[in-house]
This record gives C-alpha cells, structure tokens and sequence, in this order.
C-alpha cells in the first residue's frame, strides 16, 4: 500500500531518506517487517521508482519535500540517512534538523568517518535532537535481508530506535545482529574496525589462492575446490563462500575462469585507511589490516609494478612436493592469521573505548558480526564465548581456545611463509601476523638498543630491568649513568 503524505499524517514508524541501492533494500526491509516506511531522496524519480518496482511489499508513504517527509512521521521521529558519506550527509542533517522537534532521532547509516559523527552528534545534542551514527555491514544483500548493524549515539533513543532496527538485522541463535554499541561516534568506529578486518581477511584469503596457484600449479577452480571444503570447519565464513564461488566462475567472452581476466589492482574506498590511520593514533598495532591496505596499494601502483617487472628475483627454492600436506600448511597459516587479525582489531575497539570513554564490551560486537555481515563467520562463535568468559581479555591469542588453535597451527605457519619466501611469493599479511606472534611472545624485543640509541641522539632517558625510574647516560660526556 502506497499513500502521500498529503492524505495521512504522522503514520509511519521510521523514513528513510536517500533511495539509492542502500537506502531503498533498508526501506523496503522495514516495510516487509510490517512497518510503515516514510520515503525521500532529493531527486523524486528514484522515490518513485522504489514505489513502482516494490511499492506492493509493505506500508509505504511517498513525500516530495523534506517537510513532508517529517510531518509523516510518528513521534519521537525516526528518520535514517542512506546518502553519501561526506558533505552530502552535512546537508541532509541540516535539513532534517531544521525541520525536526526536540526528542527526535536522526540516524546516520552511511559510511560515515567516527570522527564526524562525534561532531555531529553533539552539534545536534545542543539542539535537542538524537544524532545516531549506525554503522551498516553487509551490503545490498544483507540490506534487504538483514543487516549487521551497529548504532551508536545516546542510550535514550535506543529504547525508541532498537527494536526497530532489532527486526530488521539479520537474526543469529534468535539473537539479533544489532545492538547499542556506545556514545557518539562508537558505532561508527566499530563499522570501520569491522572494515580494517574485512580488509585484512580478503588478503590473507588472496594470499593462499596466490600460494595455491604459483606454488602447487592449481588451476582457479581446484582452488575454488579447496575453499569449498575448507567452507565446512573452521574457516565456515561468507568470505571464504563467497571466495569459491567468484574462483568457480567462468568468463562467457573467453571461456576462461573469470578470476584470470580481472586486472590484479584492487581498489579501496577508505575504511581500511581510515582503520589503520586510527590505529596509528591510538597506538595498537594493527599489522594485517595495515599490510591488506598497503598490498591493494602496491597493486594498483602499476607503473612502479610494470618498471619493476622482471627484476631479479634471486635463487628460488624448489615447489612443495606433498600437495596434501602444503594445502592443510595454508589453512593452518589462514586460521592462525585471521586470528591474529581479529585480535587486532579488537585491541583497537578496546583503544578507542578507552580513549574517548566509549565503555565498550567488545563481546557485543563478536554477537553482532556473526551474522548479516561481509565478516560473519563460524570462528565469531568463539570470539563471542571468549569474551563471555572474560570481559576483560588482555588479547584474544592467549584466550586458551585460540592460544591452542595457533600452537597447532605455527609449524604450518611457519613453513607457508619460508617456503612462499624461497619461492618468492608475496605473503605480506601471512608473514607480518607470524612476526606480530613471535614479537608479542618474545621474552625480549630490540626495543632495548632502540631506547639506548634514543637516549644516545636525544637523551630520551630509558628504564632498567634492575631498578625503578628513568635513566640517561652522558653519551657525550664520560658516559656515566645519571637518573634522568
Ligand atoms: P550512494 O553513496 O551512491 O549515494 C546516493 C544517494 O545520496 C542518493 O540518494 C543521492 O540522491 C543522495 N545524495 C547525494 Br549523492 N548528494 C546529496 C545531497 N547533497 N543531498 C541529498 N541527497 C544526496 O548510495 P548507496 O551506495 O546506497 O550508499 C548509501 C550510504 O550507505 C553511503 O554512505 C555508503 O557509504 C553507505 N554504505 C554502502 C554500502 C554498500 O554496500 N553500497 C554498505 C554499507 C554502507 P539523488 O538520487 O538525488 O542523487
């Protein structure tokens, strides 16, 4: 059923505004869960063409104006932005500010950077209004059919805003994959953390087609094979699904596996960057999800690529010969790696809780990613019990399920990333999450001669292992030790 806003007023639970592919699978998932949906987008044409192709799925009301539009909706108001991230999304508030009373909520489920949904949020606070920065995961499909979604904002309007949303995510275990993630832009952050890692799990999974196809000689679908199979243990997860279904896939022009005529330069559209960019500030060493940004970027660096081509690569080492055994060798170093992957981005969800006194509880958002997302995953289960049994994780690699799931797997670890090395295969984000390992349980780092050489050029100061405070030598002088 489809009405104008002219003929009834104030009927409908939730609007949505931008009807773009995003805006318009929200929409109708609200209106299929049987609430009456208020629509607008600046250009009416797309309003109309989500009334004409699914117009007949659920209660909706068509508005023109933004006035309208707000004038349709139920109080408190609940009105959802589904527009371009960015200086798109600046006006849009403003607009629906304007127009909107004390009490209302506005959310935001764009794309948008945690740092200006905190401005935002408090910009609208002064005014009366709720600003929610929602983070949304997983795509056009899980838009329409349920979502991951991960609102911030004040704990108020969760009690008018939640269920709603809560209908419409995806549903795990008759758990919803939506809840309050904290103040301000703390939903936001999470979506972006839960990109970082989306990021440094598609590498890593890249990382063990390229060891299968330049070390064993697989064609793309005896690899699509193994991730088939892989797909029912473990490593269950959409990626991996999803990985052999695009390796499955034939190319119609040339009859070739699809995968084989796609250009190797992946492109970004941010959130990785903004994750790891994060992580610099906040300090947490987010290695995989830094070198999967960082291995798009060189790949799309084609003129350096093409200039480097046919550089020497120097004596390679001979190919696996035991087929079965370097093939459970990669699912070993995968699990390991993703392990620590998620590690990190959980210390970094705990960074940014800490720093803006967000009082995250990291479990919540393992809850919340088992379904409905581009991460979701069987491995969350157990991320979800590991902070269940202790809130107050130090690192998920020494919870002892997955302290034992790396000890099994570090031999194969091990051997994936010296032989793709003799073999000279990039690994980046296999070999950087072994060394995070091996640094994170080194009974002793080279950081000491770091702190030494500090103090040498800068008289930094260090500490000693026998004796508390800060220390300095006058490196310049006789070189005797003062305290500092
Ligand atoms: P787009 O990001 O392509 O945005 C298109 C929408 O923004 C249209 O409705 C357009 O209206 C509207 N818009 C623009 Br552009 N400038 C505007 C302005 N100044 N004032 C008002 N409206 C304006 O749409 P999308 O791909 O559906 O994504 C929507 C949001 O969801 C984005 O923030 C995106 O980052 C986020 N997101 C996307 C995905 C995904 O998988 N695509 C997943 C999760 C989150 P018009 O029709 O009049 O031009």
């Amino acid at each position: 059923m489809t009405t104008s806003a002219s003929t009834e007023a104030a009927r409908a639970q939730i609007g949505v505004t931008g009807l773009a592919v995003m805006g318009s699978n929200i929409a109708r998932n609200f209106a299929r869960h049987g609430h009456t949906v208020a629509l607008h987008n600046r250009s009416i044409a797309k309003t109309d063409a989500l009334l004409a192709a699914h117009g007949d799925e659920g209660d909706f009301v068509r508005t023109e104006t933004v006035e309208e539009f707000v004038a349709a909706l139920q109080k408190p108001r609940r009105v959802l932005i589904m527009v371009k991230a960015g200086e798109a999304t600046d006006a849009v508030i403003e607009e629906l500010a304007a127009a909107m009373e004390p009490g209302d909520i506005i959310i935001d489920g764009g794309n948008a950077l945690y740092t200006d949904t905190i401005r935002r949020e408090a910009a609208l606070a002064q005014r009366g209004l709720h600003f929610v920065g929602a983070g949304i995961s997983g795509g056009e499909e899980g838009a329409l059919n349920g979502p991951s979604i991960m609102p911030g904002g004040p704990k108020e309007s969760y009690a008018a805003l939640g269920p709603l949303l809560e209908s419409i995510s995806a549903q795990v275990d008759g758990t919803p994959c939506c809840t309050h993630i904290g103040p301000d832009g703390s939903g936001h952050f999470v979506k972006m953390v839960h990109n970082g890692i989306e990021y440094a799990d598609m590498q890593l999974i890249g990382e063990a087609y390229n060891l299968f196809r330049d070390a064993l000689g697989f064609d793309a679908a005896q690899v699509a094979d193994v991730f088939t199979e892989w797909n029912s243990g473990d490593l269950e997860s959409y990626l991996v699904e999803i990985t052999a279904e695009v390796l499955r896939q034939t190319d119609a022009k040339t009859g070739q596996a699809l995968v084989d005529v796609i250009v190797d330069a992946a492109e970004q559209k941010g959130t990785g960057r903004w994750t790891v960019k994060a992580a610099l500030d906040l300090g947490v060493p987010v290695t995989g999800i830094a070198e999967a940004v960082f291995a798009r970027a060189l790949s799309g660096s084609r003129e350096q690529r093409k200039a480097a081509r046919g550089l020497a690569s120097g004596q390679l080492g001979g190919k696996p010969t035991d087929v079965e055994q370097f093939t459970e060798d990669i699912r070993r170093a995968l699990y390991a790696s993703k392990i620590v992957a998620y590690a990190q981005g959980f210390d970094q969800i705990r960074a940014g809780s800490d720093e803006y006194g967000w009082d995250l509880t990291p479990g919540d958002m393992a809850t919340i990613w088992r379904g409905g997302c581009i991460i979701r995953a069987r491995f969350l289960n157990r991320i979800k019990e590991a902070y269940d049994t202790n809130p107050d994780l130090t690192s998920l690699i020494v919870e002892p399920y997955f302290r034992e799931a790396i000890e099994n797997a570090i031999d194969s670890w091990r051997r994936v990333v010296v032989t793709a090395t003799t073999l000279g295969i990039p690994v980046p984000a296999f070999a950087s999450s072994l060394s995070y390992y091996d640094g994170l349980r080194a009974e002793r780092l080279p950081a000491a001669l770091t702190q030494g050489q500090r103090d040498f050029f800068g008289a930094h100061t260090y500490e000693r292992i026998d004796a508390p405070g800060k220390f300095h030598t006058l490196w310049s002088g006789d070189r005797s030790e003062v305290d500092a």
